[in-house]
């Protein structure tokens, strides 16, 4: 059986879980905790995601995902797949951290809808939010400047349009007629904002990505 050790709100562990959806591949999911990273002690690795099948451990998500489509799923890949896959590790992540903890308002608003109601005894899940609603804006800056973003709203719409444009170019999916591989990793890194005001952000920028959104979702998300 495959045991993904993930965060809920990671839109790393997102790009796998929804190539593992769109396969119908079963898998088991242990949330890890953020705080000592508790759940990943049978590893050197401390970030998520991290795939285990059977004794094999798979680290970093883009070899977590060959891992999957080569023993699994099987989709092939068209040649210029690596750049779209590339773009959205080198590029469109990036944009996430900024979007959804611009500031402390935000941040705190968002974290409410990150931590699982029972994650955290209620005092502890207050200290978490709270710490989490100043430091996080911190960290969203520091990886803005570090990636050269100016301004992440305009930036990640311009991204939104270029996957449109030059990804889907007129196809209902990167693939074609049917989703593929790359469809699964710009869902998945999207779909981890998807409660955070991202998705809805492109959607009402981009009716075409609103259109390829919704029809990712249902093979994509898991929830029926
Ligand atoms: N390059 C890694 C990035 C994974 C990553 O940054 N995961 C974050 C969560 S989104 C994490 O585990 N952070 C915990 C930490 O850095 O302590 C991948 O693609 O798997």
């Amino acid at each position: 059986m495959l045991t993904l050790y993930q965060f809920n709100s990671c839109p790393f562990c997102w790009k796998v879980r929804s190539l593992l959806n769109y396969a119908k591949q079963p898998y088991e999911i242990v949330e890890v905790s953020p705080m000592g990273m508790k759940g990943l002690e049978f590893t050197d690795h401390k970030k998520v995601p991290v795939l285990t099948d059977g004794d094999k451990v798979i680290v970093e998500s883009a070899t977590i995902i060959d891992y999957v489509n080569e023993n699994y799923v099987h989709a092939e890949k068209s040649a210029n797949s690596k750049e779209w896959t590339d773009w959205v590790d080198d590029s469109l992540v990036h944009y996430l951290p900024a979007l959804i903890h611009p500031g402390f308002l935000t941040s705190w608003k968002n974290f409410g809808h990150i931590m699982e109601a029972d994650q955290y005894p209620w005092y502890k899940a207050i200290i978490v939010r709270l710490g989490g609603s100043i430091v996080m804006p911190k960290v969203a800056k520091k990886l803005k400047n570090k990636h050269h973003i100016i301004d992440e709203k305009a930036e990640f719409l311009a991204a939104i349009d270029h996957w449109v444009d030059q990804g889907l170019s007129g196809k209902p999916f990167f693939g074609g007629e049917q989703a593929d591989f790359v469809d699964c990793s710009v869902f998945g890194v999207l779909h981890a904002g998807d409660q955070l005001g991202v998705v809805a952000m492109a959607k009402n920028h981009n009716p075409t990505f609103s259109q390829w959104y919704d029809n990712c979702s249902p093979i994509m998300s898991g929830q029926k």
